[in-house]
């Protein structure tokens, strides 16, 4: 079995409904280990957009890296994700942050995921279910740079898993 890290994002339609989806698409491809609390995140990159809510899950998994990653495609797909552009307004993006200390370069999937140490959204709720994560080389999970922090997220009530609560309606 391998830990893995996976990076949950939601800003069209239901987001909270579509990061429950996910728990529930992840539960049928691993053990669910550990869920961070949710944060809404100013959108970085790409056009003008809304706000986004992420978290981070940790499974539990016999896949393989490339393995894991067609399994995520398949639940952002049935949540009705469609790309028009990169880094544009998405239904649901899973990405795979993490897989144990294993270092991926392949074509279509690297791992860890080359943007996480640049994203607030992606680092915080990390370190708060895995905090002695590290990256392949051994080195602890930090920011690449100070102005990371400055970025804007802010943790809100709400716990995934829990349908009886929704930020959207
Ligand atoms: N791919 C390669 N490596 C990975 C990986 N480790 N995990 C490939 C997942 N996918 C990986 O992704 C394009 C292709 O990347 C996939 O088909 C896969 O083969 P995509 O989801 O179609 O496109 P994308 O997400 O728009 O592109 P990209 O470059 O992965 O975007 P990022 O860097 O993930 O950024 N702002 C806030 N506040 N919150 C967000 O969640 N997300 C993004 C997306 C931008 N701004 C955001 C957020
Ligand atoms: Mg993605």
């Amino acid at each position: 079995m391998s830990r893995c890290a996976i990076a949950a994002g939601s800003n069209l339609g239901g987001r909270s409904g579509h990061l429950n989806a996910a728990i529930d698409g992840l539960n049928a491809i691993g053990d669910v280990v550990a869920i961070s609390s949710v944060y809404e995140t100013a959108p970085i990159g790409g056009p003008e957009q809304g706000p986004y809510l992420n978290a981070v899950v940790l499974i539990d998994t016999a896949r393989t890296p490339i393995g894991l990653l067609r399994e995520l495609l398949l639940i952002e797909r049935a949540r009705g994700r469609v790309r028009h552009e990169r880094w544009g307004p998405r239904t649901l993006d899973l990405d795979l942050i993490l897989f144990d200390r294993l270092a991926v370069d392949e074509p279509g999937l690297t791992v860890p995921h080359p943007r996480m140490l640049e994203r607030r959204f992606v680092l915080e709720p990390l370190l708060e279910v895995w905090p002695d994560a590290r990256m392949p080389d051994g080195a602890a999970i930090a920011a690449s740079t100070e102005s990371v922090w400055t970025q804007e997220i802010r943790r809100i009530d709400m716990v995934l898993g829990d349908r009886s609560r929704s930020v959207d309606q």
